[in-house]
């Protein structure tokens, strides 16, 4: 099998990570002697297509066929993903994951219920997943399910086989990280190699492949000469051409096709990225070793001394920034409950980067990570911190963002965190997160926002250029 020499090793470690039965004959083991069926006894035909997908991410769609000479149904669909944080959606009685399978990173569907199995000669849709990065080539395994063979009462149980050696396996597209390198040259060599590798899984008929090596290698030319708008041409005709191609070959082609586009500066708009929360909830000195992690609600108000803690995946935000320049962080907060107490002028709260690392169902107003959060007591061996009293408090002094609250409003308040999160990419501030309190805890007014287990979950919103 050839691969472009920037894939070779990922090919090569996510072949070595799944299985490389697809890749070579399949030696007969004592494995296949005994009665269970075998993998080669289920033929599957996997089809990906992109579907729209917010801002800056990429939505894949999978459908599964199975082959009407099959003498299995499917049950188990796993798809290679090697990113730190993705979304997964399945077809209805489908239990869809991220997954570490085999010391892989995968998109894991597994049936949950025995009528949604994906029976010889049927076809199911609606394996999906959401992800910020760039497609490529990834495998992905299929299981079939197989009554245990009948066994006479004394008779031996065999022990069925493996996922690993009874799976069929192949290849599809998936989402990666952006590449390290994303010079002009060095993208549009990987858009050349992916173009390639397109035309030879047959994604692309040979003469279309024509047309859109041709343009790859037009632009590679421009680039050369410094011609970097008549590399854009190139590109741009090569998108054009990749609309009307395979499903596979516009969900490889097209987002890989638009990123060189955007490396070799068309000046295109900035693109938006929004992430959930990785944690939040919120403290209170009032009940000081109780936890809040799984409310739907985040709480900020002076009697108790309410504060809401947040934070997000910092590999997250990276993935979604990957080589480019954070202009615009925006912390989002959903009111779902404004107690209009704000007095007749309002007053503020104030964002403040925290110093200190949490969890979201260990934080109490003690410490960062109660180990026994059930009981009454302070279980804070290493993870104390000073929310009031003497010591150093647990955030940075200058708030990051300060917002006026006041009778009445509603809706979503917005807390610019640009310079934190620029702060926390470049590495010079530890991601702790956010502390969200009244700048002075003394007079009225509260609010509840919905927290991350609510319909109305905080969320960053980042733009990139
Ligand atoms: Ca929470
Ligand atoms: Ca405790």
């Amino acid at each position: 099998m050839w691969v472009p020499r920037s894939m070779g090793p990922r090919i090569v470690r996510i072949a070595a990570l799944l299985g490389v039965a697809w890749l070579v004959p399949r030696a007969g083991t004592a494995q296949d002697s005994i009665p269970w069926p075998r993998a080669d006894r289920l033929a599957v035909v996997v089809r990906a297509r992109l579907v729209p997908a917010g801002g800056d991410s990429i939505g894949l769609s999978y459908e599964l066929a199975n082959g009407g000479a099959s003498e299995q149904a499917a049950m188990t669909f796993v798809v290679r993903i090697d990113l730190p944080a993705y979304r997964v959606a399945g077809p209805a009685l489908w239990w869809g994951s991220n997954a570490v399978v085999q010391d892989s990173a995968a998109a894991h569907w597994f049936v949950v219920d025995g009528r949604a199995v994906v029976q010889p000669g049927a076809t199911l849709s609606g394996f999906q997943i959401t992800a910020v990065g760039l497609t490529e080539p990834v495998l992905y395994r299929v299981q079939g399910f197989h009554q245990p063979p009948a066994v006479a009462e004394g008779e031996l149980v065999q022990t069925p086989p493996s996922f690993w050696t009874n799976s069929i396996a192949g290849i599809s597209v998936g989402v990666a990280p952006f590449p390290p390198d994303s010079a002009p040259d060095a993208v549009l060599s990987r858009l050349a190699a992916l173009t390639t590798r397109a035309c030879d899984v047959g994604w692309v008929t040979p003469a279309a492949c024509g047309g859109l090596t041709g343009d790859v290698e037009a632009a590679r030319q421009a680039v050369g000469q410094a011609d970097l708008s008549g590399a854009r041409s190139g590109i741009q005709s090569f998108l054009n051409q990749v609309n009307g191609l395979s499903d596979e070959a516009m969900a490889l082609l097209k987002p890989n096709g638009a990123f060189a586009l955007r490396q070799l500066g068309s000046g295109g708009p900035p693109s938006i990225g929004i992430l959930d929360p990785a944690g939040d909830t919120y403290i209170r000195s009032g009940n000081p070793n109780q936890n809040q992690g799984t409310e739907s609600i985040l709480r900020v108000r002076p009697d108790g001394d309410n504060r809401t803690l947040i934070r997000f995946d910092q590999a997250a935000v990276a993935a979604v920034v990957g080589t480019r320049t954070v202009t615009s962080a925006q912390l989002e907060l959903t009111i779902a409950e404004n107690f209009d107490n704000w007095g007749p002028s309002g007053r503020t709260l104030d964002l403040h980067r925290l110093t200190q690392s949490w969890t979201e169902t260990g934080a109490t107003w003690s410490c960062g990570d109660d180990l026994e959060p059930g009981d009454p007591n302070p279980d804070c061996p290493a993870t104390a911190w000073a929310m009031d009293g003497s010591g150093t408090r647990p955030w940075a002094a200058s708030p990051t963002a300060t917002v006026l609250m006041t009778n009445g409003a509603r809706g979503v308040v917005a807390l610019d965190v640009t310079a934190d999160v620029t702060a926390y990419l470049g590495g010079s501030a530890a991601d702790f997160g956010w502390l969200l309190k009244r700048t002075d805890e003394g007079p009225s007014g509260a609010v509840d926002f919905g927290s991350r287990e609510s319909a109305t979950a905080p969320r960053l919103v980042l733009t990139v250029q």
